[in-house]
């Protein structure tokens, strides 16, 4: 008997068929990578003839972290979304979400699981789950991600299970799957080492609730990184040195810490400069999301392992590891989103962390998801709990933005997700600062002396003069100048002659 055959096999439009307005859905999906997809698009479809006949219809949707093309943008565009948590980077959702249109809940990665388990996120009416194989008794063996799948199938109500035939069988061999128990049962989680497997290959769901199994063999919708830009380069530079004199020093282990970077072109190329530098030793990683830069490095022997969440490559590099799996499996670890970000593994490994801000402040302060502190960009993802708990904990940003219209560094952040006592380290393109052990007015200084734009640092150091002398000194009265400006006249300093900045 095929092992799918064990189940009802449906079209997405069957399968649909019982998902009603305000159903709370989860989906597989750890940014596209193993992201649910044929049912996604039949419920956006769904959507669409339902508005046409002037039905209401609109999901609660959760997913291990964004979704874009596979999830957030045909149900997005649909108008198909009334919730939305616990991470989002998709154009069309982001402008619903800052019109109020959808209730965007931006947490904490880690947290996720434990908040379905506990029921704060209400019922959960179905899950829908990418998976290579599920077996007659209930093993679902993931495909590109793990996020939150093991937690959704545990407590959604019905399940729905797209086997994708593209996926490599092996990717069982790299998951290490657990759900940790509700407190006060919990134990210790014994990673003494980012590859440590502490779980089994495969999540498990209770059979009677699986309506059925739709088969395809659709690739991750993961997009080409743009290469990386002078300023990228130039940040790249600075934290390359940084992490150089901090082994001379004998701060870093010559065997290295296990390294996290987020996500985007410039955690890219970061990766690919540590890569290329010759006095950086092989390393690992704890992260979250595995991208196209570390394939390179892990054959060329400068990355030995990974522990992540999600393989957030392009179908070409995908495939590349897919024809390559007896190299690779022994040297990927794939979890649950609250194990590759637990914050007490973090902390216990020695994480060195690389996350990327939109704007920080003089003091230190980290906004990375709120423009304006009203507009949302993406949301706070993966990076609060390693920032937190790292041993070195770096944030990286262009020093301008929008052709110097916008300075990276601010008097105050509007949004604050990474406060200053978990920041220790900030670089731009201008220089680094390192603000451990340094006071406020420290490192206000180190701040703007090192990563403002020069553009920008007498309007800054001014700043400072005219603030109320405290512990911490501020001018509340033009502390948001800069953003009122850019609100105001499209630019922080509209007097600034721009073709001066470079
Ligand atoms: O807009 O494209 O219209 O020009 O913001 O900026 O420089 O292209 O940077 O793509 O790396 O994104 C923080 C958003 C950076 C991202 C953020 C404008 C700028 C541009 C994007 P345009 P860049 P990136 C991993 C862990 C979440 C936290 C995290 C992010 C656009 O890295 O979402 O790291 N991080 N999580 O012009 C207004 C400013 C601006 C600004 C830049 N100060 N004000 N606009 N821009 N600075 C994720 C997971 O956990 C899954």
């Amino acid at each position: 008997m095929s092992i799918v055959s064990a189940f009802p096999r449906l079209s997405p439009e069957e399968a649909v068929a019982e998902i009603f307005n305000g159903a709370t859905v989860a989906f597989s999906g750890f940014t596209n990578a193993g992201a649910a997809k044929a049912v996604p698009r039949a419920i956006a479809a769904k959507a669409h003839q339902l508005h046409d006949r002037g039905e209401p219809f609109k999901i609660r949707v959760l997913t291990g972290a964004s979704s874009g093309e596979s999830i957030d943008e045909p149900l997005a565009e649909a108008e198909a979304i009334s919730y939305r948590a616990p991470y989002q980077s998709g154009p069309t959702l982001r402008k619903q979400i800052n019109r109020q249109e959808v209730e965007y809940v931006d947490m904490h990665l880690s947290h996720l699981p434990q908040t379905v388990l506990a029921g704060f996120q209400g019922k959960l009416d179905f899950a829908v789950v990418e998976a290579t194989e599920i077996t007659p008794d209930g093993r679902v063996y993931l495909t590109s991600s793990i996020g939150a799948s093991p937690s959704y199938l545990q407590c959604a109500d019905r399940v729905i299970i797209e086997v994708n035939r593209y996926h490599s069988k092996r990717l069982r061999e790299m998951s290490d799957i657990m759900i940790l128990p509700p407190p006060p049962h919990r134990n210790p989680i014994p990673l003494r080492e980012p590859m440590t497997k502490v779980g089994y290959p495969y999540a498990v769901v209770d059979t009677r609730k699986v309506i059925g199994v739709i088969e395809n063999d659709e690739p991750d919708h993961v997009p080409t990184f743009a290469a990386a830009d002078a300023r990228s380069e130039k940040i790249a530079e600075h934290v390359l040195r940084f992490l150089l004199e901090e082994m001379s020093k004998g701060r870093i282990p010559k065997e290295f810490l296990p390294l996290q970077a987020g996500v985007g072109n410039v955690a890219n190329g970061v990766m690919a400069a540590l890569g290329r530098s010759p006095e950086i030793p092989p390393f690992k990683m704890y992260t979250e999301v595995f991208q196209d830069s570390l394939v390179d490095l892990m054959e060329q022997g400068k990355l030995l392992g990974a522990s992540t969440t999600s393989l957030t490559v392009t179908p070409e590099v995908l495939k590349r590891i897919y024809d390559n799996m007896d190299f690779f499996v022994s040297r990927i670890v794939l979890r649950p989103m609250e194990l590759s970000n637990n914050p007490g593994a973090v902390r216990r490994l020695g994480v060195i962390s690389m996350n990327t801000a939109l704007e920080v402040d003089i003091y230190g302060n980290v906004n990375s998801s709120h423009v304006f502190g009203m507009d949302i960009m993406n949301g706070i993802g993966g990076s609060g709990e390693f920032t937190r708990n790292s041993y070195l904990s770096i944030f990286m940003c262009p020093s301008i933005a929008k052709g110097g219209k916008i300075s990276a560094v601010v008097p105050m952040c509007p949004h604050i997700d990474n406060n200053e006592h978990s920041v220790q380290i900030i670089a731009t393109d201008q220089g680094l600062a390192d603000l451990r052990g340094l006071g406020p007015m420290q490192r206000a200084q180190a701040i703007i002396e090192n990563c403002a734009h020069p553009a920008y640092r007498d309007y800054l150091y001014r700043y400072i003069e005219r603030g109320r002398v405290g512990h911490i000194r501020h001018d509340l009265r033009t502390a948001f100048e800069l953003h009122r400006n850019l609100l105001k006249h499209g630019a922080m300093l509209p007097d600034l002659d721009l073709s001066q900045v470079s």
